[in-house]
């Protein structure tokens, strides 16, 4: 990657278009953590077909539950999925893992889910590529009594039963404007490096990273371009290149994404900006502590993704065991994790992300 070759830039005009449509779904997603709603009314019924919790049910041993992240090979959902499987194996129940390898594969992502339906796996828990592509093959799976999570990226609410949201998509969006204002003394322009052009969990932060920039603090920094990197090194490492060469005086960039913000790392700290463009957004500890430690990155954050698996884990349990059906208000344990609540539209949220900078990073190993 050290000879980057030019980047293919989507052309903010080219862009605009699908952008905006794209944030206005996701604005309209309300607070509730990253979802984008069915045009059709959704209410807990759709998700839990009339079902009833019951709450003292025993926890069920023996079931499958499949793992079906964006994309296998990314670090990120390697350490989630982790998360996931050290759960089931202390609950007594199976784990396994498919998926695809690039972050645009929605008909490969379509076809996992089909498969695992047809393999009859007791539940998935899925992050979802594009809000809406999965729908009929997830709600195809509900109905042979598969339970759906969502973890990480969601669907629209009536197309699984539960989504197990990192932290609210709100405080994710607006905390990393508020990082890099901090960063830029509230000055110049700045980029988002983002994901795929569909993820849900992405648009939605920048749904709300738009919204927290209209405040009166940021009247000095402008937002010029917002560029894709696909969850791929060398696009994002490309994607960076390109920013920095098509907006000389870009003064700082939001990554929300593990891969981007790692690749962007990567090509600042080898270039004549490193130190002066600022860079944060979402990372893991073990990825950014080197960028950290040689003055490339000086803060960014993440929740911990073995967590937000292990979580997944629970949920799909309690739903196979009858203990919640993913109505608001609903209880259950997940073990050591504590015990959750759903929320709105069948919600449930893992708890704040952390900050992590050269004070706190080595105290972190994911
Ligand atoms: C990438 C993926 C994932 C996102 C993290 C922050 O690994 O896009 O969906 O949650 O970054």
């Amino acid at each position: 990657m050290s000879t980057p070759a030019p980047r293919r830039r989507p052309a903010a005009h080219r862009t605009g278009a699908v952008l905006a449509a794209v944030v206005t779904l996701a604005l309209a997603a309300t607070a509730c953590g990253g979802t984008t709603k069915d045009s059709a009314k959704d209410d807990d019924s759709a998700r839990t077909s009339g079902a009833k919790a019951d709450p003292g049910a025993k926890t069920k041993k023996g079931l499958t539950v499949a793992f079906l992240p964006k994309q296998v090979n990314n670090p990120y959902f390697t350490v989630a999925d982790k998360g996931g499987e050290k759960a089931l194996d202390e609950l007594g129940s199976t784990y396994k893992e498919t998926g695809p390898n690039s972050a645009t594969d929605t008909s490969g992502q379509v076809s996992y889910v089909n498969t695992l339906t047809q393999q009859q796996v007791d539940a998935m828990a899925v992050s979802a590529q594009d809000p809406g592509a999965l729908c009929t093959a997830l709600k195809q799976a509900m109905k042979n009594g598969v339970k759906v999570v969502t973890y990480d990226s969601d669907t629209k609410p009536a197309c699984r039963h539960v989504f197990v949201s990192q932290s609210g998509a709100e405080a994710l969006g607006r905390t990393q404007v508020q990082l890099l204002g901090e960063q830029l003394d509230y000055k110049g322009e700045i980029a988002i490096l983002s994901a795929a052009q569909t993820a849900t969990n992405q648009n939605t932060w920048i749904g709300f990273m738009k919204d927290e920039l209209k405040k009166p603090k940021y009247k000095n920094m402008k937002l010029v371009e917002t560029a894709y990197g696909n969850d791929d090194a060398q696009q994002s490492f490309q994607q960076t290149q390109g920013l920095l060469q098509e907006h000389p005086k870009l003064a700082g960039i939001i990554s929300p994404t593990t891969v981007g913000i790692k690749a962007a790392a990567q090509y600042l700290s080898g270039s004549k900006y490193k130190g002066k463009v600022r860079l944060t957004g979402l990372g893991t500890p073990n990825d950014m502590r080197k960028y950290v430690k040689n003055g490339t990155v000086e803060g960014f954050e993440l929740w911990d993704p073995a967590k937000l698996g292990a979580l997944a884990a629970h949920t799909a349990v309690a739903l196979s065991s009858g203990q919640i059906t993913g109505r608001k208000g609903e209880t259950f344990s997940a073990g050591d994790l504590g015990r959750f609540t759903i929320g709105d539209d069948g919600v449930v949220d893992l708890g704040a992300p952390t900050v992590f900078d050269k004070a706190n990073i080595d105290k972190y190993r994911f």
